[in-house]
């Protein structure tokens, strides 16, 4: 007889025989599994994913494949990342609560968790594409950085339970390998898995033979991997962000690890500005400026809601062992200073993480629809040879760039850009 504790990935079919004894769905949704409705709806790289419908509700039921879905059974994947996952959406909602769906079931065997469904909650990428806007994103996005950046660390985190944790997620190897692959390796030479746009090679080969940039990039694989300042999402881009008009939620933090402060900023970031980059593809002409404008000022607002509630939180959580009250406000001496530096050092490491994450959705294996949707392949060629182009001009000058501000003045430089 099947052990019913061995892993085996679910159905459609079975699902319901399967969960239907787990009070916390049964609560949700209703107890009698033939009154249940289950769609597979994953389109993620990774995962399987179901909607469970039933009389008194929704549940989402996410289960980790032993493969990489993307790919197949030719890439091996751990199931301890639902572990991991698991484990960062707890912490997530201690630290910004509200801000990641609720979860309600987690079966370490079946590498399953259940969670809240969110509705009408579309995926932000898509509503990027499609032109619609949402209330309040980019202050919601910079929150959730600053609050996952500040209170994941040692600035408020007590020493012994930060190092503790660093030690729990440090377990989760092979994820952090994809990403040290995929976005940090792989965009700079011929890996095996890339692929990119005809017409693109000028470009590709401009970054490929350019040693200065590649070794900013290794300089930052370098932080990205050894650093652990914080808890960080490790994959917030914009397909692992729901929204409605006007509430947005962070999902799928499987990528979780201790790593650098401005690593979640970076990405998503990145993934704004190739929301952007693509625009003239997905817009009417009548429409396009206000939208870009539109997602430039979503850009703005994450930099400044981060910084001030980064300053928020100093001011008023430093509890860690960092920068203690007692070198400065215990000693009649203002810390805002170190505050502003630690600011500054953080957006700039940000800046260079973004410009590494515009190339490898362009270069590598894993890209966006923002670009794979667009047809004409010389418009696409265009777009991504700018977004390409800027990627490359922020990794060379994220330590000197400065004020967001800046960097939306090189977005609308590039924007306007024709690449050979
Ligand atoms: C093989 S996994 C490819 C990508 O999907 C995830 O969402 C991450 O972004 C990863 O790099
Ligand atoms: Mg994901």
């Amino acid at each position: 007889m099947d052990n019913p504790d061995q892993y085996r990935p679910l159905t459609p079919e079975e699902l319901g025989g399967r969960l239907s004894t787990v009070p916390a769905i049964a609560e949700r949704i209703g107890s009698d599994p033939s009154q249940w409705q289950v769609r597979e709806v994953g389109d993620g790289n990774l995962n399987l994913v179901f909607i469970v419908e039933g009389p008194k509700g929704a549940v989402i039921v996410k289960q980790a494949l032993p493969y990489v879905r993307l790919v197949g059974d030719s890439w091996p994947l751990p199931l301890y990342r639902a572990f991991y996952e698991n484990n960062a959406l707890v912490r997530q909602a201690q630290r910004d609560p509200g801000a990641v769906p609720e979860v309600h079931h987690f079966d370490e065997a079946q590498a399953l968790i259940v969670m809240e469904f969110l509705s009408p909650h579309r995926i932000l990428r898509r509503k990027l594409i499609d032109g619609e806007r949402v209330d309040g994103l980019g202050s919601f996005l910079g929150r959730f950085c600053a609050r996952t950046a500040f209170r994941g660390s040692e600035l408020s985190m007590k020493s012994a339970d930060k190092k503790k944790d660093v030690g729990l997620f440090s377990g989760n190897v092979e994820i952090p390998a994809i990403t040290e692959a995929l976005v940090f390796t792989d965009p700079y030479y011929d890996a095996e898995m890339n692929h990119h746009t005809e017409g693109l090679d000028p470009v590709v080969d401009g970054l490929r033979g350019d040693a200065k940039l590649k070794a900013r990039v290794q300089h930052l694989l370098m932080k990205f991997a050894s650093n652990t300042e914080t808890m960080v999402h490790g994959d917030l881009h914009s397909g692992s962000i729901m929204s409605t008009d006007r509430e947005s939620k962070v999902i799928d933090p499987e990528f979780v690890q201790y790593g650098p402060m401005g690593f979640d900023l970076g990405m998503l970031v990145a993934n704004f500005l190739m929301a952007y980059f693509s625009q003239p593809a997905h817009r009417s002409a009548a429409e396009l400026a206000g939208y870009q404008d539109w997602i430039l000022s979503v850009i703005d607002e994450v930099f400044a809601t981060f910084e001030a509630e980064f300053r928020h939180l100093w001011a008023t959580e430093r509890t860690g062992m960092l920068y203690p009250a007692a070198l400065f406000e215990d000693q009649g001496q203002s810390s805002e200073a170190a505050c502003l530096a630690l600011l500054a050092e953080i957006r700039a490491e940000a800046y260079g993480f973004c410009g590494i994450e515009m190339h490898r959705r362009t270069l590598s294996l894993a890209h966006n629809a923002d670009f794979e949707d667009i047809r004409d392949t010389d418009l696409k060629r265009r777009l991504e040879a700018r977004n390409l182009a800027m990627g490359a001009e922020l990794v060379h000058t994220s330590e000197a760039l400065g004020s967001p501000e800046r960097l939306l003045d090189l977005a609308r430089r590039f924007n306007a850009k024709d690449i050979p």
